[in-house]
């Protein structure tokens, strides 16, 4: 499912993959997961994703490599955030190094463990 903002095309992808089958999808047609740069596109992310499915949907952000340092997917350095309160809390014996949106319903991220198969977003940029 495409869509353009800002000139850039989106791809709101319905099927469920674990995040790095994920980002590997993305990555074959050329885009990474999303990156969200401000709360703007966060809302706006989060409001197309709604249209499609209330469930949860992997962003790129993540912190595989180093625990406790959240990177996004393309590279861009973090500085907008919008963690739910108590979040990331890496929970579980599993840990949690993969970031999504829509665990309670709303555009607040939440960690957790990137084996998990969601929907996802594709960026272009
Ligand atoms: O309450 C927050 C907590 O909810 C779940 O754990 C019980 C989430 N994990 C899964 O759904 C696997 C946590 O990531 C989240 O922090
Ligand atoms: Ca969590």
């Amino acid at each position: 499912n495409y869509t353009f903002a800002d000139g850039r095309p989106y791809m709101f992808c319905t099927n469920e993959e674990p995040w790095a089958d994920a980002r590997d999808f993305c990555a074959s047609y050329g885009y990474h997961l999303l990156t969200v740069n401000d709360a703007l596109e966060n809302i706006w992310a989060d409001g197309v994703s709604d249209t499609y499915s209330n469930a949860k949907w992997w962003i790129g952000l993540n912190d595989i490599a180093v625990e406790g340092t959240f990177v996004w997917d393309d590279g861009t350095p973090l500085g907008y955030t919008n963690w739910h309160p108590g979040e990331p809390n890496n929970l579980g014996s599993l840990g949690e190094d993969c970031t999504q949106f829509n665990r309670w319903g709303d555009q607040t991220w939440n960690d957790e463990p990137c084996s998990r198969s969601f929907k996802f977003i594709c960026e272009y940029d």
